[in-house]
């Protein structure tokens, strides 16, 4: 990546062809470079933050588009520099020759990004705010803008700096203890060190764990809808989906590879997978495909299993299957179809005496759960007919319901970035160790530096320490322009 002496200028709107492109320029040179292609009110001599209407001309002179060069002055900008948004119309030519006559004029194209890249080294903002802006443009349910918006904002990192606070005060406090050795005073009882660490470990913990379910917001929720064939598994996925994405016959076997897609359900984004049905087989293919059903059971956040209410007794043939291959935190939802043709009753009565968990959700959902507790697993039953769209709604409300993304509350601080995971995970590794040394009342110098481990973890989340390969790595993964 280069230095930030240069100017860099790219189209900023979506490539392709728009009623209106914005080519962005920042950087020292950006008012100059602007001018030499500018006809109209001279950009040097207007104020900061102000519009004005003129032409754009091209590399060899000639008018180009009448145009829109709003300016923003360093270090009121996006990046912190100087700043010219050119906006025309949006034709790939204009575009073209908009940035070709920059490049001409003394400006270089920007980098993937670079803009942002630049806003993080002139301290407009920290690591975990830059990232987030990769994740609004990217964020497409309600759901995933408002953790997106709420990173931006800074949420997230006034968390972190809380704990970065605490964990100073504990190092600080330690390390004066240690200045003053010779004379074996304690600054701080060891009691109150311990209860200072675990509520940074604390914090820490729900931080980390908050991933599962940002994650999950932030990729859509993984819904593995599995079962016995012919149970209508394709059929309710095109219902979920409103469109025929997957075959559905009544030949048994008929779904042989995983079929995938995500919706948006009332603010939620939902990645529903349809599988190949569970069966004995001699079928090689139908047997890969069973496998790659067992891979997506695994790692599904909720499971739907698919029962045919016509066929009660195949309950047994799917349900071990299933039980043993989920992941400990899936929640499995038992949904009884066909319930325009079958009476939902004896599959019922068989899941809530065999599969259910002792939850209360079953309980109170179903009356009486005759022998439940006898195999944990299934929290919920649902009667629908996939076929003729009963039970839908109700099914997609469960379904908003279990994603957790309700649950969230404005000021709740969800990690929804995988390196930010890590980076806690290590900060919690680091700090138990701690915990462990306050505990085993091992030399203060060993604490402090389980400590100050802890904290560059930390810091490397909000970018206080960081590396150029890291910025590398994350900056990559924007696109140009931003
Ligand atoms: N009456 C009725 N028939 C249904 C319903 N849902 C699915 N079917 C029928 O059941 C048959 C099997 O449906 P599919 O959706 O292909 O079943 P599947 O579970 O995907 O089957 P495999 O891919 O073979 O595992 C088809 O003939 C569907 O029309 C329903 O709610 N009511
Ligand atoms: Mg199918």
């Amino acid at each position: 990546m280069n230095t930030n002496n240069d100017t860099i200028c790219a189209i900023s709107t979506a490539p392709g062809i728009g009623g209106i492109a914005v080519a962005r320029v920042s950087g020292r040179e950006a008012i100059d470079i602007c001018d030499k292609l500018w006809e109209g009110k001279a950009l040097a001599d207007v104020a900061s933050h102000t519009a004005h209407l003129g032409y754009v001309r091209d590399e060899n002179g000639e008018r180009l588009d009448q145009a829109v060069a709003t300016l923003f002055r360093a270090p009121r900008s996006f990046t912190g520099e100087d700043t010219v948004e050119i906006s025309v119309h949006g034709s790939a030519y204009i575009q073209r020759e908009l940035i070709h006559a920059l490049c001409a004029a003394g400006a270089r194209l920007a980098e993937a990004g670079e803009f942002t890249r630049r806003a993080f080294s002139s301290g407009r903002f920290d690591l975990a705010q830059a990232e987030a802006v990769a994740d609004i443009i990217a964020a497409d349910s309600r759901a995933s803008h408002r953790l997106a918006v709420s990173q931006m904002r800074g949420d997230f990192s006034a968390k972190l700096n809380g704990l970065h606070d605490s964990l100073l005060e504990l190092v600080s406090l330690l390390e004066l203890e240690l200045d003053f050795s010779e004379e074996d005073v304690e600054f701080a009882s060891r009691a109150k060190l311990r209860s200072l660490a675990a509520d940074i470990r604390q914090t820490v913990d729900r931080l980390a764990s908050s991933f599962r379910t940002g994650d999950a917001i932030k990729r859509g929720v993984s819904v593995a809808i599995v079962g016995e064939t012919n149970a209508g598994k394709s059929t309710l996925l095109n219902r979920l989906l409103h469109d025929d994405r997957a075959i559905v016959s009544d030949v048994h076997g008929t779904t042989r590879d995983v079929i995938e897609d995500t919706i948006d359900i009332d603010g939620v984004c939902f990645r529903f997978i349809d599988t190949a049905g569970l069966r004995k087989t001699d079928d090689t293919v139908e047997a890969m495909g069973i496998s790659r059903t067992f891979q997506r059971l695994s790692t599904a956040r909720i499971i739907l299993w698919i029962i045919d209410a016509s066929r009660p007794e195949t309950i047994d043939n799917t349900a071990a299957e299933i039980m043993s291959r989920k992941a400990d935190d899936s929640r499995i939802v038992a949904v009884i179809n066909k319930c325009d043709i079958a009476d939902a009753a004896e599959a019922r009565r068989r899941i809530v005496g065999i599969y259910s968990g002792s939850g209360a959700d079953l309980g109170v959902r179903m009356g009486a759960g005759e022998g439940a507790g006898m195999c944990t697993g299934v929290s919920h039953v649902v009667e629908i007919s996939a076929d003729k769209a009963i039970g839908i709604d109700a099914l997609e409300a469960l379904l908003v319901q279990l994603s957790g993304a309700k649950d969230i509350s404005a000021s709740d601080v969800i990690v929804t970035n995988a390196r930010h995971y890590n980076s806690l995970i290590s900060a919690r590794d680091s700090i138990d160790r701690a915990i462990d040394g306050i505990d085993r009342a091992i030399s203060g110098d060993f604490i402090a530096q389980d400590l100050r481990e802890t904290l560059h973890h930390l810091s490397t989340i909000t970018g206080t320490i960081t590396t150029t390969d890291i910025l590398a790595n994350i900056f990559s993964k924007f696109c140009i322009g931003k």
